[in-house]
Parts: structure tokens; sequence; C-alpha cells
């Protein structure tokens, strides 16, 4: 008798696992679905870039935005923050002028919200963005675009968290110019 139950158990217990591959099988093989699944580490390595002021939602990691033949920007940023420190950060990227006409700027556009990962984020009229003159209040000479770097001091950021920083000079000398410079940018939202 325990014999039985036990050569019963052994076939239950084979049933179920068949029946497990057989699910999992059809699964897999279920076109419907998708290959990946809303995947939270695949979708930090994106920027959004929506509003009304653009032609639509766009969508890019480092890679594509490297791959857009935009002209990449690699200079020293002024910076002053809060407490008068003064200091020196090199960055490379791009112009978010020039990659927000990439990506198809309306001529109604009138502002750009740029927002971070933690929420922090800072407003520019486009007027602000289109600027190629911000200053380093030290140095008369020196010219800065508003840029998206993913490059700061050698060192690029983690393409898998948000590897974005917005970067400017000062808009004029005093200007507390580092407290602008959104770590992690998520979405630049322009209406
Ligand atoms: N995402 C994000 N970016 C941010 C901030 C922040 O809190 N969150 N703080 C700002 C301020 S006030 C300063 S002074 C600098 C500090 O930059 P650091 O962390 O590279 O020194 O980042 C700016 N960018
Ligand atoms: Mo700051």
């Amino acid at each position: 008798m325990r014999k039985m139950n036990n050569i019963l158990l052994a076939l239950i217990v084979l049933v179920l696992m068949i029946a497990m591959v057989v699910a999992g099988c059809t699964g897999q093989n279920n076109d419907q679905e998708p290959l990946i699944e809303a995947d939270p580490v695949a979708e930090k390595n994106v920027l959004t870039i929506e509003g009304s002021g653009v032609a639509g939602t766009t969508q890019l990691t480092l890679q594509e935005i490297q791959g857009m033949q935009l002209d990449v920007i690699e200079d020293d940023y002024f910076a002053l923050n809060n407490f008068g420190t003064k200091q020196y950060f090199s960055f490379k990227g791009v112009s978010l002028w020039q990659l927000l006409n990439k990506v198809g700027v309306k001529d109604t556009a009138q502002q750009v919200v740029i927002t971070s990962e933690d929420g922090y984020s800072v407003i520019y009229t486009i007027d602000e963005v289109k600027r190629e003159d911000y200053i380093d209040e030290t140095n008369p000479e020196k010219k800065y675009k508003m840029i998206i770097a993913w490059e700061e001091n050698g060192e690029v950021y983690d393409s898998t968290q948000y590897p974005f920083r917005l970067v400017m000079g000062q808009k004029e000398p005093g200007d507390i110019n580092k407290q602008n410079w959104v770590a992690k940018v998520i979405n630049i939202k322009v209406d």
C-alpha cells in the first residue's frame, strides 16, 4: 500500500512538472507578448523629450544621442555655487538647442522644463535655450552654450542611470549657475 502511494505521488509530481513546462513554452511562443517586459532598468537609460512644442514624444538613449551627428561640445564650464565657490568642470555633450531641432521643435515653443530623476527641475524660455553666450564672470573671452552633457571631468556617466546633465555658464556676473546643472535628466518638456 505504501509503495502504491509513492508511485501515485511520483506520478502527480511528474504530471505537474510536465504541465509547468508546457505552460512555460506556450507563454514564450505567444507572439502577442513582448519579448522584454517593461524593465525599470532598461527605462532608466532613456531621455524623454515631449510636449506641445515638439513634433512628438522622443525617447533617446545615450548611444542614440551620440549617433545623431550633432556637434560634440567639450569645454571647461565655470561654476559658481551658493557658498560662493568658483570652480571649473569639464563636460562633453551636445547643444540642447541643436538636440531639440533634431527631434523637431516647433516655432510656437515658448519654454523648456528640464526634470531629473529626483524631481529637481529648472525652467528656461526658448530664447535662454538658444543662447550661445552664457558667461564666465572671471573670463570675458568665454562663451558657453547650454548643453546636455554625458561626460564630466573625463568620466562618462553610467549609461543605465539617466546619463545626462544640463550644463550652462552664467547669465550674468554673480549668477549662481551651478544650481541649474540638473543631474540625471529624465525629461525635457517643451511647450
Ligand atoms: N538632479 C539634481 N540635480 C541637481 C541638484 C539636485 O538636487 N538634483 N542640485 C543642484 C545644486 S543646488 C548644485 S550646487 C549642484 C551640485 O552638483 P554636484 O552634486 O555635482 O556637486 O547640482 C545641481 N543639480
Ligand atoms: Mo547648490
